[in-house]
């Protein structure tokens, strides 16, 4: 039997278990990436585990979440990430190079690797035939210093392409369609394969736009064969000689198929408060809008820029409307100044931002009150643009720029004919910005510079006999990492100091919730389904681990966060009934006995809630290895238990 490509790039990386879906394995991990809000603590822990140099082939640093730099903080973290690559042997991507996606993709991802990023829209490398995946600091951690990744060995959905897009309709579209049939759940466990003779018809920044909003899937990743396409975008970037053939085996076998004709896909868009809440233009209506953001790692490659430039050309952004534009990449706002792009964006009245998340992470341009936002991004989680009662609707850049002009949500097509929007054949190539390492001879002569803000990241212990501890919040389905840590302006400063970002754990949910969790001193949080989606951030489980947190039981996990809250040594557990999420309040007390015997003799553990007198089971789905870890409390401490 034949192959998927996904069963082709992990079974060459396989260093642990053995390719039976559903079960864990670990892989060698090539490449990794972060970016400078989770950076901090990955390369904290990096630092405790000793490991003198990197061991992986390339691993990049990037600045470009934090950028807006409002006190000393966000300088000090770039300013230690920056020292601690010098030293350990990473790039480091100074602020102003770019998104850590874009870059990645255009400089440094190479097809058949895999890599892990400690940042969940990683699987934009799967644009190029990589294996790429989101994953926590401390896995990345953990991946630098030679260590596996481990995934659970996933189902392969085919997802074949047939036909081509539509002048105007986009590579975005095609994403939200997916989301629409699939849902944010539709993922999990699952490796998205795009093949068929559309896959020909779309462009390496179109692919990666559909492999980066894979992620809101709940996808381990997506990845496209790596074909004569993205051996000509390679070539363009200089890099032809990082170019390998892959493909799926013809009588490969998958788990699930859906098929896409690209040739009868209109214009989507994704409504608030999440990216599966998909509709057509049509069906929206005629909705007057107060902003339009262009940008994000999924939206600002050249070709996407230089679509938005020609429609922007000759026009003025509608009175009512503020648009801000941030090309991804120092490569891609160099080119547009060069070629004068950037000159009609700002001509039309476009707010030029630096190469960085900027407001896709709510760092400035929030919209105003009850604001309607139209955004090229991956997410519209309720809060995340930093207005609360912002309405966030995610399109195409073509959609965007379209509607920027007229005011309203405007169907792209209207534009007329479309030209022909072809990729350069040589990208402007300059690596300045990435700054290399020093030999490992010279490694000693390196100061790691840390500022007043890096604080330690919280310990947790080896798991007690007991857990004895009250509810101290249930909360419903769907919570994303975005509700359990938000991000934005002012928080994001304080992602290296866990015991003051704690303080606005959940605030979005219930602003009583970190004095209630610091009172009762040991907690349990009880949540619906789906819980944790969305960010890699660790911080959803470290500062939950600060504040007491023992245990979260949910109907179900989103993945990433399952395993960041494994590696802070928090039981994940999901109820074996879901209709007992019913029978618990917050502040129930309850007891989960013997929890270390009940562990090792089976998946199920048995919680007692005391206040309402009833026993409850509930499954622990996690390997014999994360078992282990949750005994340790937590990735670090096992990993140096296993070291010594
Ligand atoms: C996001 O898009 O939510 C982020 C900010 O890039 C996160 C990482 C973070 O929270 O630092 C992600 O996607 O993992
Ligand atoms: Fe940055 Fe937004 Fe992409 Fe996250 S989704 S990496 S915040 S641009």
């Amino acid at each position: 039997m034949g192959k998927t490509l996904t069963e082709k790039i992990l079974s060459a990386h396989l260093v642990d278990g053995e390719m039976i879906k559903g079960k864990e394995i670990g892989i060698k991990i090539d490449q990794t990436l972060t970016q400078d809000a989770t950076g901090t603590m990955a390369y904290l822990e990096f630092e405790a585990m000793g490991v003198p140099r990197v061991k992986t082939e390339k691993s990049v640093a990037y600045i470009d979440h934090n950028t807006l730099q409002n006190g000393f903080e966000n300088a000090d973290d770039h300013r230690f990430i920056g020292s601690v690559c010098k030293k350990h042997g990473i790039y480091f991507s100074r602020p102003g190079n770019g998104i850590c996606h874009q870059v990645h993709l255009e400089r440094f991802g190479i097809p058949g690797k895999t890599l892990i990023g400690s940042d969940s829209h990683t699987p934009t490398g799967g644009g190029i035939g990589m294996i790429a995946i989101g994953a926590g600091g401390m896995d990345v951690a953990v991946a630098m210093g030679g260590g596996a990744y481990y995934i659970t060995c996933p189902r392969v959905v085919k997802v074949e392409l047939t036909g081509k897009l539509s002048p105007w309709v986009a590579a975005k579209d095609v994403i939200l369609e997916v989301l629409k049939r699939l849902s944010v759940k539709g993922g999990v466990g699952k490796v998205i394969e795009y093949c068929g003779e559309g896959v020909k018809t779309l462009s390496v920044p179109e692919r990666a736009t559909i492999t980066n909003m894979g992620a809101e899937l709940g996808a381990t990743t997506s990845i496209f064969p790596s074909d004569e396409i993205t051996k000509q975008f390679l070539k363009a970037q200089g890099r032809e000689e990082d170019y390998t053939p892959l493909s799926a085996d013809i009588d490969a076998e998958y788990d699930e198929f859906v098929e896409i004709n690209l040739s009868e896909l209109v214009p989507l868009a994704a409504c608030p408060h999440s990216p599966d809440n998909v509709k057509s233009v049509a069906e929206i209506g005629k909705l007057k809008i107060d902003q339009v953001c262009i940008g994000s790692c999924t939206n600002s490659s050249l070709l996407d820029m230089l679509k938005v430039a020609h429609i922007l050309k000759g026009k003025t952004v509608h009175p009512d409307v503020s648009l801000s534009i941030a090309p991804g990449s120092k490569q891609v706002l160099n080119m547009l100044a060069k070629n004068g792009a950037l000159s009609i964006m700002i001509d039309a009245g476009a707010r030029i931002l630096e190469s960085a998340c900027g407001p896709c992470i709510g760092m400035g341009q929030s919209p105003n009150s009850k604001g309607i936002s139209l955004r090229t991004f991956n997410r519209n989680f309720e809060g995340r643009s930093g207005t609360k009662d912002g309405q966030v609707y995610l399109v195409s850049p073509e959609l965007a720029a379209a509607s920027a002009l007229t005011g309203y949500l405007t169907d792209p097509r209207e534009l007329g004919d479309m030209p022909e929007f072809k990729l350069p054949d040589y990208f402007d190539i300059n690596d300045n910005m990435v700054v290399a390492p020093v030999e490992e001879e010279k490694m000693d002569s390196v100061e790691v510079l840390r500022g007043p803000n890096i604080k330690p990241f919280p310990v947790s212990e080896p798991l007690a006999k007991d857990i004895s501890a009250k509810c101290s919040l249930k909360v419903e389905d769907n919570i994303t990492t975005d509700h359990i840590m938000p991000a934005g302006a002012k928080i994001l400063p304080l992602r290296s100091n866990i015991p003051e970002i704690s303080k606005h754990c959940f605030a979005v949910c219930d602003e009583g919730f970190y004095k209630r969790a610091l009172d009762m001193g040991k907690s349990i949080i009880v949540g619906g389904s789906n819980y944790g989606q969305g960010s890699s951030r660790e911080h959803a489980a470290l500062a939950p681990l600060y504040l007491g947190v023992r245990a979260v039981i949910t109907k179900s996990f989103a993945r990433i966060h399952m395993a960041n809250l494994v590696n802070a040594g928090i039981l994940p557990l999901t109820f074996e009934n879901e209709s007992d999420y019913d029978m618990i309040s917050q502040d129930d007390e309850l007891l989960i006995e013997n929890v270390i015997e009940q562990i090792k003799s089976g998946d199920i553990i048995k919680v007692k809630n005391i206040t309402k007198n009833i026993d409850f089971n509930t499954v622990l789905s996690v390997s014999a290895r994360q078992k282990e870890m949750i005994y340790a409390g937590g990735l670090l401490n096992y990993t140096k238990k296993m070291a010594k």
